[in-house]
């Protein structure tokens, strides 16, 4: 009787610390560009399933990119997670940069980004998700300094590729973005020997925040939403005509939140010098797709986290 409590409280234990096992991610961005990585940082942060290891600022003029990570932390009280600024590619002239413009109070980490993401994948095999959502000269750099590394993440789920879908719902795959910025960077990073998930074009472009949910966001008036909405101002201020934004990068974290939400399929992927994500059918697969989302619920969800989300005490 005795041992069978025993075992009883053992098995209750092992069930509590599952409960709080938190899934550990890196979210490797360009923040501070389109409008969707704001989102999608939101989304990681504010999700409770996540222990966010890091931001580490993709492309461009990372260190700009990190000065508004380091706000958007602070003013959400979430200044202990570490943002690190990766390889500088060029100078940033976005306007969502100057948001973070003379900010000092909360600083990046000194480690360099491909460190910082080897250091985490060797430290935790199999255990830590790795998201890309931008151009990916980061990853480049962690495929030269360890070829091994990527393949130690318990997946790599990216913000990636047009497979079957272009921009604008158009029926010609496109040369996606965060390929075709540096198509030698995202060679690489695809022949990795990762365990992929590619969010593409044909889930993502169809993810836009209208303006009934801008204002629903506006009028929430909190830490969170107040920091989105006021990224979203300042790029909107530079869109002509006024269009919806399409939170493309926001949907790879959507993609390992709620994969009920999609239809997939495996592939073998291959990425062209002009920046284009090929299907070859005759080999076997290297990654697993997204191939459709029910966007409705997709939104509906991500605004429940957004209106949801209060700083703890
Ligand atoms: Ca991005």
């Amino acid at each position: 009787m005795r041992i069978s409590v025993v075992f009883l409280v053992f098995l209750l234990s092992l069930g509590l610390a599952g409960a709080v096992e938190k899934q550990k991610v890196i979210l490797d961005c360009d923040l501070g560009d389109d409008i969707d990585d704001a989102f999608a940082v939101g989304l990681i942060l504010i999700s409770p399933e996540f222990e966010v290891l890091g931001l580490v600022m993709d492309y461009g003029a990372t260190d700009r990119r990190a000065k508004v990570a380091c706000r958007m932390l602070d003013e959400i009280g979430m200044e202990n997670v570490p943002v690190v600024v990766g390889r500088k590619t060029g100078e940033g002239k976005a306007p969502q940069l100057d948001w973070g413009k003379g900010y000092e109070k909360v600083q990046p980490a000194e480690e360099k980004a491909a460190d910082f993401i080897i250091r985490n994948l060797r430290e935790n095999p199999g255990e830590v998700i790795l998201f890309t959502v931008g151009p990916v000269p980061n990853l480049q750099d962690v495929m030269e300094k360890d070829p091994e590394a990527l393949k130690l993440a318990k997946r790599v789920v990216s913000m990636f590729g047009s497979f079957y879908m272009g921009y604008g719902r158009n029926p010609i795959p496109s040369a996606e973005w965060n390929v075709v910025a540096d198509a030698k960077a995202a060679q690489s990073f695809v022949s990795s020997g990762a365990d992929f998930l590619f969010a593409g074009l044909d889930v993502t472009t169809f993810v836009n925040l209208d303006r009934d949910n801008r204002d629903t966001l506006t009028q929430r008036n909190s830490p969170m939403t107040d920091a989105l909405m006021g990224l979203y101002t300042l790029w909107a201020n530079e869109q002509s005509p006024e269009r919806d934004p399409i939170l493309y990068d926001a949907v790879a974290i959507g993609m390992v939140l709620w994969p009920e939400l999609f239809r997939t399929r495996k592939a073998h992927v291959k990425v062209t010098d002009e920046g284009y994500t090929v299907i070859d059918e005759s080999l076997e697969p290297n990654c697993e797709i997204g191939m459709s989302i029910r966007n409705d619920e997709f939104i509906r969800r991500i605004m429940q986290r957004y209106l949801q989300f209060t700083i703890d005490d």
